[in-house]
């Protein structure tokens, strides 16, 4: 099939073609750049919403609470469970499909898993493209779950429009939310499992500690913290309104249109990268890389400048 015919039947909602496009990005398909270029009009409508924390911390869970919210709104959504660490989709995320599995049947979510670990690039490069391709096939909110380690939750934040962090009692999150540099990317916070003891604990906790070198301005925004009970739906509504709240405070501060162009502005940057690593990965065996080894090892140019001899060779070759 055509990619134009791909792409109108993805924007009329038709989930295979959703899904066919997203593996377009996932095998990083020598039709990718066309499939870009034919969404790129398309998008714009979403509002993606990331959820990071540590593994059993409840992501999978409040994302479908999350979904069957925004389904009794109306919204179609899109879930795209992101695992930096794996070279397979499917594998750590299968049991996110079955929590996920209510929503399954319905035409208005789009629920995606997706391994980044093989990916040149890896998830920078993935998962904004996967993005777009939800964001074209109308869903108005794109849920991201990343299975967080460290760099990707940073790195999966920089993508979203807005971050939730998410704690649960008992799981020395506090520690490693502050090592993790977690508090500086939550805009904001939800303590699940408030059905266990020391929900209140962990509030607190993190309460001080979002505190702490605070310098908030009047019109800045705080970072509310909600307390769940993801798996019975509790709190939910809450969380919705926050989400709701840091989207109008974003509009009235021009800062959503900010942070997407500092999101586009990686993305290209990813992607130029990734194309000149590629060009020069295959220079290696390339009589002018040898020349310039070569001089190099005899002591006629320094590193340095040799460089920036094959970078000028490079962009010079450019289509
Ligand atoms: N007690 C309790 N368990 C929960 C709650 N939310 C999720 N869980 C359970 O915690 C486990 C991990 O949840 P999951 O959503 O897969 O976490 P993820 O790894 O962050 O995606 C599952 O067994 C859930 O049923 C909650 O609010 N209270
Ligand atoms: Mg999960």
């Amino acid at each position: 099939m055509d990619v134009g015919t791909l792409v109108e039947q993805a924007r009329e909602g038709r989930p295979r073609a959703v899904a066919r496009l997203i593996s377009l990005v996932e095998g990083a398909s020598p039709q990718l750049r066309e499939v870009m270029a034919a969404l790129a009009p398309l998008t714009g409508g979403a509002y993606v919403v990331g959820l990071t924390g540590s593994p059993g911390v409840g992501k999978s869970t409040s994302t479908s609470a999350l979904v069957s919210a925004y389904r009794k709104a109306g919204r179609r959504v899109g879930v795209l469970a992101v695992d930096p660490s794996s070279p397979f989709s499917g594998g750590a995320l299968l049991g996110d499909r079955v929590r996920m599995s209510e929503h399954a049947s319905d035409p208005g979510v789009y629920i995606r898993s997706m391994a980044t670990r093989g990916h040149l690039g890896g998830l920078a490069w993935a998962a904004p493209q996967a993005i777009r391709v939800l964001d074209a096939a109308g869903c108005d909110v794109i849920l991201v779950e990343t299975v967080g380690v460290g760099q990707s939750e940073v790195e999966i934040a920089a993508q979203a429009d807005t971050s939730v962090v998410l704690l649960a009692p008992g799981m020395g999150d506090g520690i490693q939310a502050a090592k993790a540099g977690i508090l500086e990317i939550g805009d904001v916070y939800v303590v699940n499992k408030a059905d266990r003891d020391g929900a209140d604990a962990t509030a607190r906790e993190l309460n001080h500690m979002l505190g702490l070198g605070e310098s908030r301005g009047p019109g800045d925004w705080r970072p509310p913290i909600v307390k769940t009970v993801a798996a019975r739906g509790e709190g939910i509504d809450e969380v919705v309104d926050a989400l709701d709240k840091h989207r109008a405070w974003m509009e009235e501060h021009s800062v959503l249109a900010a942070r997407r162009r500092t999101r586009a502005a990686r993305e290209i940057e990813t992607i130029a990268v990734t194309a000149l690593r590629a060009r020069i990965g295959s220079l290696s065996g390339d009589q002018h890389l040898s020349a310039l080894a070569a001089r190099v090892t005899d002591g006629t140019a320094d590193p340095y400048t040799a460089a920036d001899e094959l970078i000028a060779g490079l962009t010079g070759e450019q289509q």
